[in-house]
């Protein structure tokens, strides 16, 4: 078992500063050390710095806030991705925003096509470039993905490769109308805050994996944006939404897919180490190298 860690210190999906922190302050926390300490061999050859990408001039494409930047960033990590698949590594990309989702699951889709994804998070990142009201990439990247939405020239390197059925999202709570709409038309499955509340952690797990991997045969992409997390767990991220997982329901998810012995790629993003104070920065980068090692093998007893 070998994990190749994909760095992405970026911020070009959303307005906030200092995103591009994260990746840094995972590894600086130990997650290289820690994964290896569960029998992993760790692949880790410096954060991606996407030098040559030069987009000094980048105008919105409609409401689409630096688009060329986005769309080339991700490109560049499709490949990466893709390739450390390839090579039979599992890739852990630590984020940096959501936006760099769309080259994450572009890169596991290149080696595994039939893969499905779980979204967890507190946002649904489905706007297409009609519904966005904000004009930040990290809200849509899911709908590329999907192929929903106007195309744009920028982004046809994207295969709309992911199908509705294919995917699944947990934690929900902050979702906008025009994906509300979307989640409907499409018949993507989503279980909520509410449904995490009604059934518990452990039914909605069964019950997304039943959906999206029924006989547990598919690999498994799981992107998780640590705000799905409640503000108290993980404080430092750039639109907090309370009423999220606890600790241990977002443990929980990371040690279910394990289980299955399907997981191909995970995603650890939206870890602001510029956002409240050093305590809550701590916190918030030891919770997302503890959703890594447990989505790793790492066990409690
Ligand atoms: C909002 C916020 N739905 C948007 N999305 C966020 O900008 O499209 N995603 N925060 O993580
Ligand atoms: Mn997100
Ligand atoms: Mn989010
Ligand atoms: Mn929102």
């Amino acid at each position: 078992k070998a994990v190749a860690i994909v760095g992405c210190p970026f911020s070009g999906g959303q307005p906030k500063l200092g995103v591009d922190g994260g990746p840094i302050h995972l590894v600086e926390a130990g997650l290289p050390e820690q994964l290896a300490e569960l029998g992993w061999k760790v692949q880790f050859d410096g954060h991606h710095q996407f030098e040559d990408i030069n987009t000094q001039d980048d105008p919105p494409i409609g409401k689409l806030k630096n688009p060329r930047l986005v769309s080339r960033v991700c490109k560049a990590v499709a490949d990466v991705v893709g390739n450390h698949a390839k090579n039979g590594q599992l890739p852990l990309t630590l984020g940096g925003d959501h936006s760099l989702a769309m080259g994450t699951i572009s890169g596991t889709l290149q080696k595994y096509p039939d893969a499905c994804v779980i979204w967890v998070d507190a946002h649904a990142d489905l706007n297409t470039a009609e519904t966005t009201d904000s004009g930040n990439i990290h809200g849509m990247p899911v709908s590329f993905l999907l192929g929903l939405g106007p195309k744009i020239e920028e982004f046809s390197w994207v295969q709309p490769l992911l199908k509705p059925h294919r995917l699944v999202y947990i934690g929900l709570r902050d979702v906008d109308v025009g994906e509300r709409r979307l989640l409907r038309e499409n018949g993507i499955k989503a279980y909520s805050m509410h449904e995490v509340d009604k059934y518990g952690i452990g039914r909605v797990v069964e019950m997304a994996l039943d959906h999206v991997n029924p006989g547990r045969k598919l690999p498994i992409h799981l992107s998780f944006d640590v705000d799905a997390l409640d503000p108290t767990v993980a404080p430092s991220t750039g639109t907090p939404v309370r009423g999220g997982l606890t600790f241990r329901e977002g443990h929980y998810i990371c040690e279910a897919v394990y289980e299955t012995g399907c997981l191909v790629a995970l995603d650890i993003m939206e870890v602001n180490p510029s956002l409240e104070d050093t305590a809550s920065v701590k916190q918030t980068v030891a919770v997302g190298c503890s959703l890594a090692r447990a989505a790793l093998g790492e066990t409690l007893l």
